[in-house]
């Protein structure tokens, strides 16, 4: 057994007995109540998920594992002369808790290595669907895999318990995780390359094999390694993250789960945003003729959005009410390897007049940039110009930290969700309820 399971599976025997007494001795014990604002409302702030892999404190942002993003930057082993953490060391946080050390990420490096081949009839599927959006493709290989899965002919074989549901889990998603980087690039090399497919390396990291495998040079790989790593979790309510806890809470393999996980990443609203927001910069570039815009010319721009009514993408969260440190890591990056870039330029005119329009806006209640307002404009600097292809980089590095929770989701025994409905008129009468009782409250 790798490291890595070794670890895993003693964190998961530490960690039954909470679980385990908090559903025997609290079960009743209460920790939300729901509006109808709630309902009606895409479900905001109703507290009914558990995942210990991260937090998103909404005024700093997100934990993983309990360490912020600098921390998790300066803990991390990284490759040598890199300035990023191994993707893999990141995944072996994740999933078991602990900083490893490098001998620990070299065994992650090896176990990737040793499952990245993908069988032939993926590489068909991508080539039948190279005309389709990249995020169509990306779904498409992931969910053809499902044959591959371990965790399904075991299950049908009553192999299967509560307590060993989540070591087959763990097999095929270090398997999907691994072949990743070369599906990733396939598509971006068959689709906007002339499918001159680049080869990979079994020597370099995750992140380090990716960049190679797009044929971009140092510093992309860095790039990638943070990119991974920033879009990887943000707890388990956003679409993506709930999307595969739902869909794997059936026992649906890996395969299934990131896809339709996928899928949910797809929409404008959630990680097609990064690319909504390098279309809006770029459409007030041409307005503009590349010149750089002062303040009072953005502002206008911006107001020209909102009135039309539109949103302002990038800007704005469910849960966030600050600057999401995932904008300040990928800025960061940009002023120390590309500070003079145009687009950057603009990305911090925008920065320096959205929030205070949208706070004299008056709706959002978050007006502050999230990480899709920074992270289109690196891929663009580097040369990835291909708007497309952007939500299938989220989709990597959020399958690290979707992975991660369905893994520890089998091992504590969640069960299938199944949220309770309600009818309008249900609704109603309880409203009509509500409002006897204010009016029959004694004075
Ligand atoms: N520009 C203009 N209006 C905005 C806005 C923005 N950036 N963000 C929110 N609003 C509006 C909403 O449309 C809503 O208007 P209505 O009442 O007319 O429906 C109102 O403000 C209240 O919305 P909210 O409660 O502040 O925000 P939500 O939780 O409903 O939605 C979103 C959060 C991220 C979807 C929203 O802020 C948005 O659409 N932002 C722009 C798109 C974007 O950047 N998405 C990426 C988010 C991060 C992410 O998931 N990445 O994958």
């Amino acid at each position: 057994m790798s490291v890595l399971k070794k670890n895993l599976a003693q964190r998961i025997e530490e960690w039954r007995p909470r679980t385990k007494k908090l559903l025997k001795d609290y079960s009743d014990v209460k920790i939300s109540d729901v509006t109808i604002a709630q309902a009606l409302g895409g479900m905001r702030g109703v507290k009914c998920l558990v995942t210990d892999i991260s937090y998103l404190d909404p005024l700093e942002g997100i934990r993983f594992r309990g360490y912020t993003i600098p921390e998790v930057l300066e803990k991390l082993p990284k490759p040598p002369n890199a300035e990023m953490p191994y993707v893999e060391g990141f995944l072996y946080l994740l999933l078991t808790g602990d900083i490893p050390t490098k001998k620990e990420v070299k065994e992650v490096h090896h176990e990737f290595v040793h499952r990245r081949h993908v069988p032939d009839y993926v590489y068909q599927v991508l080539d039948d669907l190279s005309e389709c959006h990249p995020m169509v493709m990306f779904s498409a290989a992931v969910v053809s895999m499902e044959k591959e899965s371990i965790f399904t002919p075991k299950y049908k074989k009553g192999e299967l318990n509560k307590m060993n549901l989540w070591d087959s889990t763990f097999e095929d998603s270090l398997n999907l995780l691994a072949k990743l980087p070369r599906i990733a690039t396939y598509i971006y090399r068959k689709k906007y390359k002339n499918g001159d497919i680049i080869t990979g390396d079994p020597k370099l990291d995750w992140g380090g094999n990716f960049a190679r495998m797009m044929g971009i040079e140092k510093p992309y790989d860095d790039l990638a390694r943070l990119y991974f790593i920033l879009h990887s979790d943000h707890e388990s309510g956003n679409v993506s993250a709930h999307t595969g806890h739902l869909v794997a809470s059936a026992l649906s393999d890996v395969y299934y789960s990131i896809s339709s996980m996928i899928n949910g990443l797809a929409g404008p609203l959630h990680g097609l945003a990064n690319e909504m927001v390098l279309r809006w910069i770029q459409g007030v570039m041409k307005k503009m003729d590349n010149k750089i815009p002062t303040q009072d010319e953005m502002k206008d721009f911006v107001w020209d959005t909102l009135n039309s009514g539109q949103v302002i993408p990038g800007y704005g969260h469910a849960v966030l009410r600050k600057t999401d440190p995932r904008y300040t890591a990928q800025r960061d990056f940009c002023l120390k390897h590309l500070p003079d870039d145009p687009i950057f330029q603009y990305v911090n005119v925008l920065y320096e007049v959205a929030p205070d329009i949208l706070k004299e806006h008056g709706k959002a209640k978050n007006p502050w940039p999230n990480v899709d307002a920074q992270s289109g404009v690196i891929q663009w600097h580097y040369g990835v110009k291909e708007y497309d292809f952007y939500t299938v980089l989220f989709g990597m590095g959020r399958s690290i930290g979707v992975l991660s929770n369905i893994i520890w989701d089998r091992a504590l025994g969640y069960p299938i969700e199944r949220p309770k409905s309600l009818t309008t008129q249900m609704l109603e009468e309880l409203a009509l309820k509500a409002l006897e009782e204010k009016v029959t409250e004694p004075v």
